[in-house]
């Protein structure tokens, strides 16, 4: 088949799909059926290209990749599909016929927002990368009908409003109807043992949900695989009483609906903070149930048999939130397989590898045990007995050392602690960055490490560099092709050859001038959505990730009032324009995290009533951060964000797409930071405020604020300034919240970092004056981002945990 169609075929097919699913032309469609058409289009493309490329990995017998991760968080797929295949020209090409192009049917699209943050667009670049780089690979998620909320700021305040994403974004789903698996709830567990020994479990009274899968299509670049992406949505299984309701008993009929279909309406819209509720618990194991018994299917259909399992599939959990398929693959291996423990145990461990994203204790997974046995019957039993055996084997390991088990132990005092079983059961768990996989067997897994030793590692975060820097920024694309040729798209890591042109003039203006041009379109984007202006000649400072204390918004907050009462101070004291840019979603129950939104909203709007100072500094809170805002806004940006009180943020992965566009990280050490400090050298990089062991000692010895305040008049007027507050409400709460004299302050410590921020920024801002200087060290980010490339990733998972091989021999 033909995977690359020229225009005039392209433009065959896209009438061919107004015809039959709109019953319209081209010259009267409308831009949304123009979009769904090019859609279905592509989609028959990848269809094709991936039926071919399954063949060929059943063929070559290769292993497989299922990624399980509970949110993949997509954003659009029209634009990232035609540069993937290239096709993007011979479209255009066709829809100039049709009196239209595709940066207009672009916007048409929503944004498959099915995740939170980091976690869940993680997952999306690694299947992008998974595919480019040709390994079999299959995710699976929830096919949630609410993504992520939208937001509105309405007063300062934000307001969650549903995120419709299915029409529209449906056209990139293949209900699989012949795929269907069942998933049990609740009920009563019966063993029966019988005389040769097994024991049969029968289960009564249970609540059964179908799962029914709809898969969508995932490219690479430059490649020969084509991807899937399975979502699994809930649906009642006796779906509708039909019997009933041709009887007349329309109500009974309806009441007879188990609801089951709540399940996978809406996405939780926390992270980095877990809910322990009983519909979460549900979600949790609908999809680990439904996943597993795909690939155990899957399996059987290619090789026949169940033993060589772990030589032909990896699992990896995303996170603790699938981790029930490790007590759900023993449940299918004994129950329905009827193996033995022993060998059910070495199938699972050598199958299974997890991914933790986090050491804040309020993330950290766990269940009540009441509701879990409740909800949960049978997959209870197995977790007590995987408990119990692993407990005698610490046990052996350190005798009498009650504490230590008692801290591994996946139940202990009424808890189910997924962390634990995660651990437990796999053959590798990873950390995300050095720093944090440092911190986690040093403290939050440090009694495992010492049982097993060979156990951890780490694999530092990736972005998809095509998306968030070739496709999103074609003026910096080009550029790179121009100087380095086009080989980094495909190997990254041959951005490092750009540092050769770290003295040309010309490439230094050239970078210059498209930074510029990219704040004039971000300028021109902003003003026609929301009518207000922002000044591409002033500094573009960006902030943009979920709102978290830890994260410290507040922290820059306090950097920007202390400008402006210096401004206040002084009207004509000479400073670079700044424009200050957040974005950023509050959890909607996060109340402090909502009063930091309506602090800088607050801060903005009186910045603004002021004609003179707000020619110098300016505060812009974006509504509705997501992928397709950030994919406009990160080409732009100057100054990158990255705060976190050191020990706290996992990784990051924003800091990577600012990176490879140019952008200079103000950053503590933290995170993916402290790599981004040795690739790029530290004349490249911003450095501030306490390290990871500081904050701990800091920590130990007693955090008091008060003192950082007493010792710095400027931190004073800071702080002081919130009690009157802005735009005519106070913020006493929050000064309250940075001092709190006896109770706990701030355990983000903002103040024992602020006299270091503000310095650090003020020298870092100083360097903007100097053209040369700041587009030099710009260009030494770009070509030290390579390494923060998710294909760099995705070698490391697949050589080192997943002992996976690309598929070879077929065409492209
Ligand atoms: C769990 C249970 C119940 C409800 C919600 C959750 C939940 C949901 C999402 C818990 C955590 C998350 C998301 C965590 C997350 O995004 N972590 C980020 O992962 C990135 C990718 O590794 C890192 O770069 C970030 O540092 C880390 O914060």
């Amino acid at each position: 088949m033909n995977y690359k169609p020229n225009a005039r075929e392209v433009g065959e097919s896209i009438k061919q799909k107004l015809a039959r699913y709109f019953g319209t032309a081209p010259e009267e469609a409308t831009k949304d059926q123009l979009y769904k058409a090019c859609a279905m289009s592509v989609k028959d493309i990848l269809t094709q290209k991936r039926s071919d490329f399954r063949t060929q990995v059943n063929r070559e017998g290769k292993k497989r990749i299922y990624y399980m991760s509970i949110e993949f968080l997509l954003g659009r797929s029209l634009k990232t599909n035609l540069h993937n295949l290239e096709l993007a020209e011979a479209y255009n090409e066709a829809l100039a016929e049709y009196g239209t192009d595709l940066d207009s049917l672009y916007e048409c699209e929503p944004d498959a927002g099915l995740g939170n943050g980091g976690l869940g667009r993680l997952a999306a670049c690694f299947m992008d990368s998974l595919t480019s780089l040709d390994y079999p690979a299959c995710g699976f998620s929830l096919c949630y009908e609410y993504g992520l909320f939208k937001q509105r700021i309405i007063d300062g305040v934000q307001i969650e409003i549903p995120d419709v994403w299915l029409p529209g974004g449906e056209v990139w789903l293949v209900p699989r109807t012949d795929r269907i698996f069942k998933v049990r709830f609740g009920g009563t567990v019966r063993e029966n043992w019988r005389e040769d020994g097994r024991c049969e479990i029968t289960y009564e009274d249970c609540e059964e949900i179908e799962a029914v899968p709809y898969d969508m299509m995932i490219s690479g670049y430059d490649c020969a695989a084509v991807n899937q992406l399975r979502l699994w949505k809930a649906r009642d299984i006796h779906h509708f009483n039909m019997g009933l309701f041709t009887q007349g008993q329309y109500t009974k009929a309806l009441e007879k609906s188990t609801n089951a279909e709540i399940l996978t309406k809406s996405l939780y819209p926390s992270d980095n903070h877990i809910e322990g509720k009983l519909l979460r618990l549900s979600q949790q194991y609908f999809l680990a149930s439904a996943s597993t018994q795909s690939i155990v299917r899957d399996h059987m259909a290619v090789y026949g048999r169940i033993d060589t399992l772990p030589d032909k599939v990896s699992i990896h959990i995303n996170d603790t939130h699938p981790a029930l398929c490790i007590p759900e693959l023993m449940r299918i291996l004994i129950d329905d397989y009827t193996l033995d423990w022993d060998t059910a145990w070495d199938i699972v461990t050598r199958t299974v590898s997890y991914t933790n994203h986090t050491v804040m204790p309020e993330a950290l997974e766990t269940w009540q045990e009441d509701l879990f046995r409740f909800r949960l019957p049978r997959i209870y039993m197995i977790l007590k007995e995987i408990n119990e055996r692993f407990c005698k084997q610490a046990w052996e390991a350190f005798p009498g050392n009650w504490n230590r088990i008692s801290n591994m132990s996946i139940i202990s005092y009424g808890q189910i602690k997924m962390a634990n079983l995660s651990v437990i059961a796999s053959h590798t768990v990873n950390g995300v960055s050095k720093l944090h996989s440092q911190i986690l067997v040093d403290t939050v897994f440090k009694d495992f490490y010492h049982m097993y030793h060979n156990r951890f590692d780490n694999v530092t975060n990736g972005i998809a560099h095509r998306r968030w820097l070739c496709f999103s920024n074609p003026q910096l694309a080009g550029l790179l092709d121009e100087c380095i040729g086009t080989q980094y798209r495909k190997d990254p890591k041959t951005l490092s050859e750009f540092i050769k042109f770290a003295d040309d003039k010309t490439v230094l203006d050239r970078l210059g001038e498209i930074k510029y041009n990219n704040k004039v379109a971000f300028a021109n984007y902003y003003n026609r959505i929301t009518g207000r202006r922002i000044d591409p000649n002033s500094v573009f400072d960006v902030q943009i990730k979920r709102l978290h204390e830890y994260k410290r918004q507040l922290l820059n907050a306090l950097n920007i009032i202390s400008l402006y009462i210096r401004l206040k101070d002084n009207p004509n004291f000479q400073m670079q324009p700044m424009t200050f840019l957040f974005g950023a979603k509050a959890a909607p129950g996060y109340d402090m995290a909502k009063r930091i939104i309506k602090l800088i909203c607050c801060l903005s709007e009186e910045i603004e009533k002021d004609p003179v100072i707000r020619e110098k500094l300016r505060v812009v809170f974006l509504e509705d951060y997501n992928v397709s805002l950030a994919e406009k806004l990160i080409p732009s940006a100057e100054i990158s964000e990255q705060i976190s009180l050191a020990g706290k943020e996992a990784s990051g992965t924003g800091c990577m797409k600012l990176m490879i566009n140019g952008a200079m990280t103000i950053g503590t050490l933290d995170g993916a930071n402290v790599e981004m400090l040795d690739a790029v050298g530290e004349e490249n990089i911003s450095i501030f405020g306490l390290n990871a062991k500081e904050v701990e000692a800091l920590w130990l010895s007693g955090y008091r604020s008060v003192l950082f305040y007493g010792d710095n008049a400027i931190l004073r007027r800071v702080v002081d300034s919130l009690n009157i507050g802005f735009n005519g409400e106070s913020f006493s709460d929050i000064a309250g919240y940075l001092l709190a004299g006896y109770g706990i302050a701030d355990p983000y410590m903002c103040l024992a970092d602020f006299e270091s921020y503000r310095l650090a920024h003020l020298s870092l801002t100083e360097k903007y004056a100097d053209k040369d200087l700041w587009n030099k060290m710009s260009l030494k980010n770009i070509a030290a981002a390579g390494h923060f490339a998710a294909d760099r990733s995705i070698r490391e998972y697949a050589d080192r945990i997943w002992k996976l091989k690309p598929v070879d021999g077929i065409k492209k």
